[in-house]
């Protein structure tokens, strides 16, 4: 007892010294203990994570740069999708957002102060190219590259992706968007642009954020139940309610694109330029941990997402994908297939919810996917299924799968119902909770050998949440759309802690 009560003190003089949140000093100060006291007491800790990891946070364009139609930016299909009533909820637009693009000298000093040491951001096409191809536009480029010095000079490594669903409104008029190849064509070119222009300080690219919701959510959507035997159609930019074989030809569109980007960012970046993509797996977790279960939920990776992490990694169209699909299956070419299988120096994963559970089976697939439980405990959105176990089995797959041997966790976190209390502190125990427990996974996994060098967590601000507009909450800073004002929620100073220790605390 006597000694557990040391190490709460203790805890919580360091608490007390960070910037983000402090507690109250009296009661820390009235009970601490001596130095050699504290130094004896200091609980053995098999949580670390391995030197030089990335401990980052993560934005994305239109989430949070606001200035829609400022220095001679293009339109994006999200500018167009938020204007038109009725797609957002309260009607909410990313006009303004975090109005980033004006106050990212502060974002990057916040970021500092909560102890990030790596910074996932996303490039908005169409402030390079208004026009999505053709001439390029110097003040968008140079938005960017202000922001990388910012980055820079904080001690934080930039990481770019070139993608996070902001396409050209010119190209969705033009093409179709993602449903021609000269979209793909397009990206790549864009791609090539931004790693000869900012490659001299920015090394690591992710081509294309989550393909699998941007086209799921952009070109078919989906219907959720609303109660009332009522369904709502949910989705995305541009909107599109496509066919099954017209959307698997999209998805080879979209790996086709971060293929060509791949060659584009090696051809055209400094030697040493380091690229992957940031897909939102789907994620079986076995519901035993046994041999059998594991191969089980290994063999569900592969095939669950065999229209895209796994084409992307092996070059192939399973067979059994093919014949599942039949007629609706992608048309492609041989060449094609090695484009979108075109090396990578690493790859990224979007880790938030398990997709299914999975036990063996003796049909040829050998899995079977059970349902999720009705009362499975869920963060505050209502897809987000808690479960810490997916932040070990999804880079554990990657890694035994296809032997990737650099694998990034390109977002994780959680969104919830965050208040400013009268103290004008943010308490987000749960936010801790949810971090603690997917973070101890992640530390297991690398225990067990698996190469994580990063984790990014989603989301450095409250930002705009796509479809939900502002109403769900995934920053570590909390941020009040009226006024702007940032401040650090009590999981800030948890990060800031884990990541100065690099292991859980
Ligand atoms: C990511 O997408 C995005 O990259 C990011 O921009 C976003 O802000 C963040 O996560 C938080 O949401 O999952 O089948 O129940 C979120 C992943 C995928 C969540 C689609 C909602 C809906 C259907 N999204 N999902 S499902």
């Amino acid at each position: 007892m006597r000694t557990e009560h040391r190490f709460i003190r203790r805890d919580l003089i360091k608490l007390a010294g960070t910037a983000a949140f402090s507690l109250p000093a009296t009661s820390v100060v009235a009970g601490a203990t001596s130095a050699s006291e504290q130094t004896s007491s200091e609980p053995s800790n098999t949580r670390t994570f391995p030197k030089g990891f990335y401990w980052g946070v993560g934005t994305s364009s239109y989430q949070i740069e606001g200035a829609w139609n400022e220095d001679g930016k293009g339109l994006s299909i999200w500018d167009t999708y938020a204007h038109k009533p009725g797609n957002i909820k309260n009607n909410d637009t990313g006009d303004v957002a975090n109005d980033h693009y004006h106050r990212y000298k502060e974002d990057v000093a916040l970021m500092k102060s909560i102890g990030a040491n790596s910074y996932r951001f996303s490039i908005a096409w169409p402030r390079i190219f208004p026009e999505g191809t053709g001439q390029a536009n110097p003040k968008g480029l140079a938005f960017y590259s202000r922001l990388v010095d910012e980055v820079k000079a904080a001690g934080i490594e930039p990481f770019a992706t070139l993608y996070h669903w902001d396409l050209p409104q010119t190209l969705q008029d033009k093409y179709g968007g993602w449903q021609s190849k000269e979209t793909a064509k397009a990206f790549a070119d864009y791609a090539g642009y931004i790693a000869e222009q900012l490659g001299d300080r920015v090394k690591h690219y992710f081509t294309i954020n989550e393909f699998r919701s941007f086209v799921e959510g952009g070109y078919q959507g989906f219907d959720t139940q609303i109660g009332g035997g009522k369904t709502l159609h949910l989705g995305g930019a541009p909107g599109l309610r496509l066919s099954n074989g017209d959307l698997n030809q999209v998805r080879h569109h979209a790996v086709l694109g971060h293929g060509l980007a791949v060659q584009a960012i090696r051809a055209r970046g400094p030697t040493g330029t380091k690229v992957g993509f940031a897909e939102n797996m789907r994620i079986p977790v076995p519901v035993l941990e046994t041999p059998e279960y594991v191969k089980a939920a290994e063999r569900a990776t592969r095939d669950l997402n065999a229209d895209l992490t796994t084409v992307m990694l092996e070059g192939r169209y399973t067979d059994d994908y093919l014949k599942r699909n039949g007629k609706d299956a992608p048309k492609f070419t041989d060449d094609e297939l090695k484009t979108i299988a075109s090396p990578l120096d690493f790859v990224g994963v979007n880790v938030y919810k398990p997709n299914s559970y999975v036990v063996p089976s003796d049909k040829p697939q050998g899995y079977r996917s059970i349902p999720i439980n009705a009362s499975h405990p869920k963060m505050q959105s209502e897809w987000h299924v808690f479960d810490p176990q997916c932040l070990y089995w999804a880079p554990r797959h990657v890694h035994s799968l296809w032997g990737a041997k650099s694998i990034f966790i390109t977002e994780n976190g959680c969104a919830g119902s965050d208040v400013v209390s009268d103290d004008d502190k943010v308490y987000d125990s749960d936010r801790i909770m949810f971090l603690r427990a997917y973070l101890t996974q992640l530390q297991r996994a690398i225990a067990d050998g698996v190469p994580v060098d990063g984790y990014f967590l989603w989301s450095a601000q409250d930002n705009f949440e796509w479809i939900y507009g502002y109403g769900n909450r995934f920053g570590l800073i909390y941020v009040d759309f009226k006024t702007q004002k940032r401040t650090p929620k009590l999981s800030a100073s948890w990060f800031r802690e884990a990541a100065r220790r690099n292991e859980v605390v």
